[in-house]
């Protein structure tokens, strides 16, 4: 039997659901170096926090994340809590000793983002890993297509469309939660989902931002107030009471914004929660100088390569489904053919963090990842107060 690997999780909203069930079905199916065992769950509320322990199969529950990140007997500390309590939580954690699995977008400001990933890496020095959660990196479809971008299967990278577009604030009446408060989530669609756009065409290309241009919109600034806690998917956790009938949207609902990127190639963004029709669209389509790939979350075991070089009769985009064993992640799971879906990429992410702790590397994607990632949502914001002029972002390379 392998070590364990004590797992305590902060947070017990949608996200830790998800997690929930990377932890758990990991083990179940990766052969890994390190047990995981899910320990500590924490949440603000202890009733709340104690049933979700129980449902979800974490061995007993707390209300003090503090005195959690100090036990002895924890080895990892996952944070899934709002944007505006990660740094406090991964900082001490760090400071503890523990490796840090945090949910994206790393923190709610570029600030806080460099403190975190100043205490990562001084903590690497000590050997804790610390990893942030853009887990559609770990979809096989999105890992595979980086692999072919990789290899030149689609040439020299000129252009890059990502948009991640949900429609859940279409109705006015969908009402307030933590993610529509700039105080607790940072920004709107664009940190929420445009995020992942941002992390997702990086990491399939290879390439890095280095400058932006765009605009946010926020068409629905007042929203009623759930009358109770709201334990919805999405809706996340209620924030006003009873009394208050409605409250003030302070982030946006659609961002759009144009990129370029360090080697030249250019990029357009959109990210919107008032995409009415599209429930979790993420897309990314790359132009290559001799072919292009396309990949869209609804339909995530499949992947779409063209290749220019085709016989002229018989070009077209062809459709790869993604569930052989060569596949990443893939072999572990069902036989060849069968399907995976939304929740595979937290245990793919699960068992990538565990494997990167046991063997001492560095995982990715890293804290300086998100600090990345945070720079580019902050000069969108910034360019977006600025009738759209070009931002650069701050430390971009190549
Ligand atoms: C809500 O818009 C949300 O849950 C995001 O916060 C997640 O990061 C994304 O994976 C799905 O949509």
């Amino acid at each position: 039997m392998a070590e364990r690997l004590r797992v305590a999780m902060v947070g017990n909203g949608f996200m830790g659901a998800a997690h929930s069930q990377g932890w758990r079905v990991a083990p179940r199916f990766f052969d890994l170096a390190l047990q995981p065992t899910m320990d500590v769950l924490v949440g603000r509320d202890p009733a709340r926090a104690a049933q979700a322990a129980e449902k979800w199969g974490w061995r007993e529950s707390s209300s003090d994340w503090r005195e959690v990140v100090e036990r002895d007997d924890i080895d990892v500390v996952d944070i899934v809590t709002p944007g505006d309590s990660h740094a406090e939580i991964a900082i001490a954690a760090l400071e503890a000793g523990k490796h840090v699995l945090c949910e994206k977008p790393l923190a709610n400001s570029t600030h806080e983002a460099e403190a975190m990933t100043r205490a990562a890496e001084v903590a690497a020095g000590r050997g804790i890993r610390s990893m942030l959660g853009f887990t559609y990196r770990r979809v096989p479809a999105t890992a595979f297509a980086r692999r072919l971008i990789a290899d030149g299967r689609i040439g020299e990278i000129r252009h890059v469309r990502a948009s991640y577009l949900q429609d859940w604030l279409v109705d006015p009446a969908a009402p307030m939660t933590w993610r529509l408060e700039k105080e607790r989530a940072g920004s709107g669609a664009l940190g929420d989902i445009g995020a992942h756009a941002v992390d997702l065409a990086e990491y399939m290309t290879g390439l890095r931002l280095s400058e932006v241009s765009g605009v946010l919109e926020t068409f629905v600034r007042r929203r009623p107030r759930p009358a109770g806690p709201t334990a919805g998917a999405i809706a996340g956790a209620a924030s006003g009471g009873a009394d208050a009938e409605y409250g003030d949207v302070t982030v946006d609902d659609v961002a759009l914004f144009r990129g370029r990127f360090a080697s030249g190639a250019l990029g357009t963004f959109e990210a919107s929660r008032m995409a009415t029709g599209r429930k979790n669209s993420l897309r990314v389509e790359v132009s290559g100088s001799h072919g292009a790939i396309a990949f869209d979350l609804e339909d995530l075991n499949a992947l779409e390569l063209y290749d220019a070089r085709d016989a002229s009769e018989e070009q077209g985009f062809k459709r790869i489904i993604v569930t052989e064993p060569e596949h990443p992640w893939v072999a572990a799971w069902w036989p060849a053919g069968h399907m995976l879906g939304y929740e595979h990429g937290f245990a793919n992410q699960a068992k990538d963090f565990v494997d990167a702790i046991a063997a001492g590397t560095a995982p990715r994607p890293s804290f300086t990842d998100g600090l990345h990632v945070q720079r580019v949502l902050d000069a969108v914001e910034h360019s977006s107060g600025t009738d759209g002029a070009w931002v650069g972002v701050a430390g971009a390379t190549a």
